[in-house]
């Protein structure tokens, strides 16, 4: 049978299911794109061939960050089912948003929901909403956590990763290094972004030592209680692109996912509706994918309390790129760059190419990779 949403079915099927703040924001978002749609614009038809003709506002499979990459993944027989995008994963449920509209899945007997992440591509069975099976990811942030086996998620398929700090005592090189190499390591495009620059004399001198920390990373200021916060990620965003931010509690997070998902005009609206769904549930412990007021989607993920670096060997080889890649001209090939002779990093520390203090850092972090990272079976460690 294939599913449509027409006037009459959409409404239904919405005020027939208590709106969970996820579904208020999607149908927000939905006609905020396109003034004075109803929501029942916001659908599209899939049809029993899997072919899904937008219609509207309704995020096309191209949208939601659809693409060759994933639609290879699909075999034949699975032609009749719809791909979604997971939105919100909870201990025991999980929402995706599909060009048919948002979903509540329906878990498969057995399924974990840890084992699966906000911006995961999913396939999904159109009349039960059983979810099938996850497609392969482009990108995943990952971390290992002390004393299990499984590594936390903070999101999948992120196009680019924003590293948010400020201009204060939050900045530091070493712990933005060890932001970098796990960004790296996912698959992401690592951008710095500074807040608080409006409450010091002088921003050059944290934007100069950002943009040091690995070759070609773009690093912008940014205030996002100002108007044009959204603009100035905007390069990085857009319909089909997925966004991400980390960084300490405080520097800024939460209000650039306001200023990006509410911005202009419409942030009246969605403000109004967010208010009438709120009910005092904030939900800024779990992670979500929210639409982009000038499309796009942002994952909000929650802060990372410790940042222990494990699995990140090729991760930490391009944040240090001008270090590793000395390394085959040294004398010995399993040079630690520290005592040897004819050490080629250390000759170039000695003719001033090299940073110390850079070559300090990346001892620590790549022993700390190295004890962090099993030895054998290592999904994501790579092989020296
Ligand atoms: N003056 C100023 N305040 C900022 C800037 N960025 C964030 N803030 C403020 O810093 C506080 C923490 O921001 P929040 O978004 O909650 O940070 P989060 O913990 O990273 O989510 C809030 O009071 C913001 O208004 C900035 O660029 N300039
Ligand atoms: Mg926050
Ligand atoms: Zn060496």
């Amino acid at each position: 049978m294939a599913r449509a949403f027409g006037v009459g079915s959409g409404l239904d099927r919405i005020s027939s299911l208590a709106l969970d703040r996820f579904r208020v924001q999607w149908l927000a978002l939905a006609s905020a794109r396109n003034p004075g749609s109803s929501i029942a614009h916001a659908g599209a038809i899939a049809s029993r061939d899997g072919i899904v003709r937008e219609r509207d506002a309704a995020p096309s499979l191209a949208a939601l960050g659809w693409s060759d990459f994933f639609a290879a993944q699909c075999e034949p027989h699975e032609a009749g089912l719809i791909p979604a995008r997971v939105a919100t994963v909870h201990r025991a449920r999980m929402s995706a948003i599909s060009p048919t509209g948002p979903i509540r899945l329906v878990l498969p007997v057995h399924a974990k929901t840890g084992d699966y992440t906000v911006g995961d591509w999913v396939l999904v069975e159109p009349c039960t909403d059983l979810l099938l099976r996850r497609l392969e990811r482009k990108t995943v942030l990952a971390r290992r956590v002390e004393g299990s086996k499984t590594p936390q998620l903070a999101g999948a398929n992120i196009d680019t990763l924003f590293i948010v700090t400020s201009c204060n005592g939050d900045f530091n090189a070493a712990r933005l290094e060890r932001y970098l190499a796990l960004v790296n390591e996912s698959g992401a495009e690592p951008v710095i972004l500074l807040t608080k620059a409006d409450l010091v004399d002088g921003a050059q001198g944290f934007l100069d030592e950002a943009a040091a920390l690995q070759r070609g990373l773009p690093v912008a200021i940014v205030n996002p209680l100002s108007g044009d916060a959204a603009a100035a990620l905007a390069p990085w965003c857009g319909p089909g692109r997925t966004v991400a931010l980390v960084g300490s509690s405080g520097v800024g997070k939460s209000s650039l996912v306001n200023a990006l998902t509410g911005a202009g005009a419409d942030a009246q609206e969605t403000g109004d509706i967010r208010e009438s769904d709120d009910k005092g549930r904030h939900t800024t412990t779990s992670r979500s994918l929210h639409a982009i007021a000038g499309g796009g989607w942002v994952i909000d993920t929650p802060g990372m309390r410790t940042l222990h670096v494990s699995d990140a060997a090729s991760g930490l080889e391009t944040l240090f790129a001008e270090i590793t890649e000395l390394s085959p001209n040294c004398r010995f090939r399993d040079c630690t760059h520290e005592h040897e002779p004819g050490c080629a990093v250390q000759a170039a520390v000695a003719s001033g190419a090299v940073d110390p203090e850079r070559l300090a850092r990346w001892r620590k972090l790549d022993a700390e990779n190295r004890a962090r990272t099993p030895a054998a079976g290592a999904p994501r460690g790579r092989r020296r």
